[in-house]
């Protein structure tokens, strides 16, 4: 495996749709690519797993054998997965020049914060490990919208310290201007300071300023990935940090470009 990018976030902001996005345009690019499903509640999802967890955890069973309603036998069934991470390693046995693209559970409390979390990433790809914390671009184009979905990412970054991407997806719902918009934040905390003042006025000013703060002395304000999952929108950028990140660039340019 040359590495594996899990992909987190809260639910519904479009996890799936953009683990199989990103597969897809990664096998369509040449690339060999692989997907894991991580999601061991997942009804329905929107790609083909080459490795699925699913197949040894069912949620019905746990919710049988344990006498446990919907969300206790979520938190039960995500901790099983590391029970099965030598599974999961026998099958990235082979995959030696394979981009691995694991989706994770639906909510990102079920992936983030449980404790077996940070031992799955670990055991299945260690050093090889990165995160694309998925946004709901939406709800950042308000500055409250962005600046709470920026303090989970850095909850995320907390909990597993591997290099990570903020990907703004959902984009097609939003006008270009407002991507302009979160762009101009993400590079000028001043400027997200001005547009949140305007959103909730001066009132929460000092919890705002101290936020903010925080903000810049961690070097959480980088870069944003805005993506359509849906329209398979932006994936070259996504795709250029994965190379960088794990070939140090040598694969960066041997893309070919689509159309
Ligand atoms: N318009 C638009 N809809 C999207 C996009 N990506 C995902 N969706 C929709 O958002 C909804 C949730 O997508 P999922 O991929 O299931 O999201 P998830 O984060 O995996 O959801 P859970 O695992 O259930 O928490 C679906 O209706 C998707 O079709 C996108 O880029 N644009
Ligand atoms: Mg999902």
């Amino acid at each position: 495996m040359i590495g594996a990018l899990y992909v987190v976030g809260p639910a519904g902001t479009g996890k799936s749709t953009f683990s199989g996005s990103l597969n897809e345009w990664l096998k369509r690019m040449e690339f060999d690519s692989a997907i894991i499903n991580l999601d061991p509640g997942a009804d329905y999802l929107p790609y083909e797993p080459d490795f699925d967890i699913r197949e040894y955890i069912s949620l019905d069973s746990i919710m049988s054998d344990y006498n446990l309603g919907p969300n206790g036998s979520q938190i039960v069934a995500a901790d099983m997965i590391v029970s099965y991470t030598d599974k999961i390693t026998e099958f990235l046995e082979d995959l030696d020049d394979y981009y691995v693209v694991v989706d994770t559970p639906g909510q990102i409390e079920l992936f983030t914060f449980r404790t077996s979390s940070t031992e799955i990433v670990e055991k299945v790809s260690g050093q090889r490990s990165m995160m694309a914390y998925i946004a709901d671009a939406p709800l950042a184009t308000y500055p409250s919208g962005f600046i709470a979905q920026k303090m989970l990412y850095a909850s995320v970054f907390s909990r597993f310290f591997r290099p990570m991407m903020f990907v703004l997806n959902k984009i097609d719902l939003v006008s270009d201007e407002d991507i302009q918009e979160v762009k101009k934040w993400e590079s000028s905390p001043d400027l997200l300071n001005d547009a949140f003042m305007e959103e909730k006025g001066q009132m929460e000013k000092d919890y705002f300023v101290g936020i903010l703060q925080a903000f810049k002395e961690s070097n959480i304000m980088t870069k944003i990935y805005p993506v359509s999952s849906r329209d398979s929108f932006g994936f070259e950028d996504i795709y250029s940090q994965m190379a960088l990140y794990f070939t140090g660039g040598e694969d960066n340019d041997t893309y070919r470009e689509e159309g």
